[in-house]
This record gives C-alpha cells, sequence and structure tokens, in this order.
C-alpha cells in the first residue's frame, strides 16, 4: 500500500480514489499528475484490452485551451498540421515541434469553434510554450488549463459499453471526432480516440468533482462486458507501432525520423513554429528512421531506464528507445532509431546492460 500526498506539484485525478479501490498498485509521474498503471496482474490488464473492454484513468492527458478571436491562427502557427480542413467537432493528432523542427509533443488537437481549441497534450509544458509564442507575436487569445480530465474506454468492446451509456449514435462516431454532452448531469466531451490501437474512446470530465460518479457509470455499464481497470499498455503500443514522445524521442528527434511525417505540411503558413527547419529537414533528408527490433531470447527483459546502444561491425549505428515482452508474440520487441543506412532485414547488436543480443530490423507495426 502507498499513498500520495497531494501538492501543487504532483496534483491527483479526480478517478484516483475509486482507481485506488480497484486495487491499484502502480503509478506513474506524468504533466506533473498521479498516471495509475497497474491494477496487480499487467498480462492480465494486457488480455482484457485484447480481447474485452478496460478503463483507464488518463486524467494526465491534461488540456490546454486556447480561446479568443486569433484562437485559429495560434493553433496553427503551433502545429506543424495544416488544419484550415478542420470542423468544430472534429480533432486531429499533431505533433508539436520546436524552432529547430525537434518534436516536444504530440497532442490530438481538439476544435470546438473557430475560438476554442483544446489541445490535449503529452507530457510536456505546453501551457507555458503557447503563452510564450502567443504574447510574442502579440495574438490575442486567452491559454489555460481547465477542469478536464479524459477517462478512456478501449477494447474491442469498448464500442458495446459507450453504446449502452450514451446510445447508438456512437457507433457512426468517427475517429477523433468528439461531441460534448451531458451524462446523468456530468458535462463531458465524448470522442472517439485513445492510445491503444484496439478501437475505443474517450469520455473527458469536465467536472473533477464528478469522477467517482463518472466512473461508477463506466464500471456497471462495463459489468456486463467484463470491464475492469488498466491503463496505457506499453506491450499493445509497442506491437501496434504508436510512438511516445519523451520516450521514443529525444532533444534531437524530428518527426520524419519517427514515422509522424505524415502529419507535417510542409506548405502551412511560414510562421508556423518550426517550419523552415522542418522543410529543410524534409529537402535534405532525415538521417535517421525508426524500425522494430525483433530480440533474440524468450525471457522478458524490458528496457530500463535509459536508451541503448545499437551497433553493427562493432560500430554505433543507432539506438533502442522501448523495449517490451510482446505477449503475443511471445519475444522482446523494441523501437530502432537508427541510422537510414541501415535497414529492415538486417541484423544488429543491442548493448544491454548484461550483455549484448542479436536482434532483426523489422518494418512497424509488428501486428
Ligand atoms: N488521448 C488524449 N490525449 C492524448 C493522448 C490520448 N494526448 C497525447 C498522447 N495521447 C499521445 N498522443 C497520441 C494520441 C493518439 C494517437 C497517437 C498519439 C493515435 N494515433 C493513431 C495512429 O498513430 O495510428 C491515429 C493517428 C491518425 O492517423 O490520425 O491514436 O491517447 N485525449
Amino acid at each position: 500500500m502507498f499513498s500520495i500526498t497531494p501538492t501543487a506539484r504532483l496534483r491527483t485525478t479526480p478517478f484516483l480514489e475509486m482507481a485506488r479501490k480497484e486495487g491499484l498498485t502502480n503509478a506513474m509521474v506524468y504533466n506533473r499528475m498521479v498516471l495509475p498503471t497497474f491494477y496487480g496482474n499487467p498480462e492480465e490488464e494486457y488480455w482484457r484490452l485484447i480481447n474485452g473492454v478496460s478503463m483507464w484513468d488518463v486524467s494526465v492527458e491534461r488540456q490546454v485551451q486556447v480561446t479568443g478571436k486569433d484562437a485559429a491562427k495560434l493553433a496553427q502557427i503551433l502545429s506543424p498540421r495544416d488544419l484550415s480542413k478542420c470542423k468544430p467537432g472534429q480533432g486531429k493528432y499533431v505533433p508539436l515541434c520546436n524552432h529547430q523542427g525537434t518534436v516536444i509533443n504530440d497532442p490530438i488537437l481538439l476544435k470546438h469553434d473557430e475560438d476554442r481549441f483544446w489541445f490535449s497534450i503529452a507530457d510536456s509544458d505546453i501551457w507555458s510554450w503557447a503563452s510564450a509564442i502567443a504574447a510574442e507575436r502579440g495574438l490575442d487569445v486567452k491559454i489555460e488549463e481547465p477542469d478536464v480530465s479524459p477517462l478512456a474506454v478501449q477494447g474491442p468492446k469498448a464500442v458495446e459499453v459507450i453504446a449502452d451509456i450514451f446510445g447508438d449514435w456512437v457507433r457512426d462516431l468517427k475517429y477523433f471526432w468528439f461531441k460534448e454532452l451531458e451524462l446523468e448531469g456530468i458535462p463531458v466531451a465524448l470522442q472517439r480516440s485513445g492510445w491503444s490501437k484496439q478501437g475505443g474512446f474517450e469520455i473527458y470530465l469536465k467536472d473533477g468533482s464528478q469522477g467517482e460518479k463518472l466512473w461508477n457509470i463506466v464500471k456497471e455499464a462495463g459489468a456486463p462486458y467484463d470491464i475492469g481497470p488498466g491503463s496505457p499498455a506499453t506491450p499493445e503500443r509497442t506491437e501496434s507501432g504508436l510512438v511516445s514522445v519523451g520516450g521514443d524521442t529525444d532533444a534531437h528527434t524530428n518527426p520524419f525520423e519517427v514515422r509522424l511525417g505524415q502529419y507535417v505540411d510542409l506548405d502551412v503558413p511560414d510562421d508556423t513554429v518550426g517550419i523552415q527547419a522542418l522543410r529543410k529537414i524534409a529537402e535534405e533528408g532525415p538521417k535517421r528512421h525508426q524500425l522494430g527490433l525483433k530480440l533474440e531470447g524468450d525471457q522478458p527483459a524490458p528496457l530500463g531506464l535509459a536508451w541503448e546502444d545499437l551497433t553493427s561491425d562493432g560500430q554505433k549505428v543507432g539506438d533502442m528507445t522501448n523495449c517490451t515482452w510482446s505477449y503475443r508474440l511471445q519475444q522482446n520487441i523494441g523501437y530502432a532509431l537508427i541510422s537510414r543506412e541501415v535497414q529492415a532485414g538486417e541484423k544488429v547488436m543491442v548493448q544491454r546492460p548484461g550483455g549484448e543480443v542479436r536482434a532483426e530490423l523489422v518494418e512497424m507495426p509488428f501486428i
């Protein structure tokens, strides 16, 4: 048993008491908040996501809300993805880059209206970043972090649970589109989204005092489908090829190197942060690329705290940025951020703390 002392530096979540009652055993810190992770049986929690339905307290995905006359302008200045066709009620995955073209975050952008956007952020401070850029550019916007906490419902049966709660219309909701609603008096936004490739939704709770009530509604609606608690699952996201910005990227990683180039539009306006650098990188060609790694050996051996060197003929050619046991492939798999001279099909050595291990480079996703 552990307990967390809430302070302004390490915020708890509206669902944390409920997570604790479910038997929470592990948690992480993300965006200066508690991210509940495991509930005593990571493998069972993984299979529930693959075969059934799982509910995750992902309040750590904070919203940076931009409102005001210049909100749409600021959103495009921050995003090297063309937003000109984005409609109210639509979300888009938008990697954010700094002036050097380095990826600094990869939010889902939710467009409520021309003058109101949410950046649903990964783990870095985008409130300060957006505020500074807005001020330097003299824009008429207000930037806040509203009381919003997402609860993810993920897995092949998630749609049944969400349809039972909200109605059959949710079956037609397109990926990343969302609707603001009231659910038994609880203000929420419902979006088809979530950090897995098993399908699902996120319910953004807009009143932190009603976390217990929302948790119980989802838990009860999910009971016939054997719902249980879980969290963003490293084995699943790795098998599925999802990128973890800040995990698989470092201070020098651009979007083209980690398969995020498809979310960059080089013809966005010239005042978009980082676009000059991105155009230059695209023209010269990125130096590294991201490939999958299949490691030899049949014992789970996840990555520790640091990236591990990849070598070929004794020379460093890249880094292994992630490594996890794949329950479906029954082997250790990971991501390589590696010189473009090295291709899928080739073999490299991973310099692991316990000695070097052979690995094959493969295209992603693994599954
Ligand atoms: N939910 C919400 N906010 C988030 C995350 C989330 N903020 C940041 C964090 N996750 C990381 N960002 C994401 C979110 C979604 C996806 C990837 C990273 C994703 N990608 C699909 C893919 O790569 O196949 C589809 C992308 C596309 O083609 O548009 O789903 O989980 N609220």
